[in-house]
Parts: C-alpha cells; structure tokens; sequence
C-alpha cells in the first residue's frame, strides 16, 4: 500500500463514530474543530487524545486552522491534568502512518502526564 493512504475513510473510522456519539467515550473537552477524551488504554492516568472532530487521517491532511486548534485544545488538556494529576512531567506525542506507529488513522495527539521512573516507554509502535 503506497504510504499514507487512508485506510479507515469517514464513516468506518472509530474516531468518527467516537465524535458522532455512536460509541461512547470519556470526553474531556470539545468545540469546534476538536475533541478530547480519555485514551481507551492508559498509559498513565490522565492520558487523553486530542482528535481533530473532521476526519483527516494524518498530519497532512489537516488544515491549518485545524493544526492551531489541536494545539490549544492540547494546552487546556495539560493545565487540567497538571491541576488533576500533578504530574511532574508532560509528554505529548502524534503518530503518522503505520511506520511512525499510528494505530488509529484519524489525526489525533496523545497528552501523557507524567511522573518520576513511573516506567513508561516511547517505543513507537507501542510493543
Ligand atoms: P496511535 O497508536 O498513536 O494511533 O493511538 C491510537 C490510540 O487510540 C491508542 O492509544 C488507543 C486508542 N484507542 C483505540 N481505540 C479506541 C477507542 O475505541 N476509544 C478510545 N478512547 N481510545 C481508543
């Protein structure tokens, strides 16, 4: 498959149904353009993914306005867990195509809060 082609369009994509309500989550945050909620498998507590509402599958295919608000929803997503969790550290991480380690291929940005020899490893894609 040449690289970067989608491989869940709108529709079939488990973010989409998450951001049309058709599957549950535990939502943190949303406007406009974007949606946080609680990623599915913690790697430590507090870790959410901030997804893009729109689908796009990767960083190529958000706008600019998009890119911006991922961002800043990202920013209030760190203030809330840096209140929440009181974490000593915060690790944000986004994933493109199967070879950069992206498992869902609807653009999102991984927020990780994190603490002192708490074990985590970036190894990407996740062992
Ligand atoms: P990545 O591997 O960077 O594409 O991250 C995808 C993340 O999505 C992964 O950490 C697990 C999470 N995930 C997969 N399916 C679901 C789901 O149905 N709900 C939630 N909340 N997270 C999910």
């Amino acid at each position: 498959m040449p690289h970067f082609v989608d491989p869940s369009p709108a529709g079939v994509c488990i973010f989409c149904r998450i951001v049309q309500g058709e599957i549950p989550s535990a939502k943190v945050y949303e406007d406009a353009l974007t949606i946080a909620f609680m990623d599915l498998g913690q790697v430590n507590p507090g870790h959410v993914l901030v997804a893009t509402k729109r689908h796009a599958a990767n960083i190529f295919e958000i706008t600019d306005e998009e890119s911006a608000a991922v961002m800043q929803t990202a920013r209030k997503v760190a203030l809330a867990a840096k209140i929440a969790f009181e974490p000593a550290g915060l690790t944000l991480l986004q994933a493109n195509g199967v070879e950069g380690g992206q498992t869902v291929a609807h653009f999102h940005l991984h927020v990780v809060p994190r603490h002192a020899d708490d074990g985590v490893s970036f190894s990407w894609p996740r062992k």
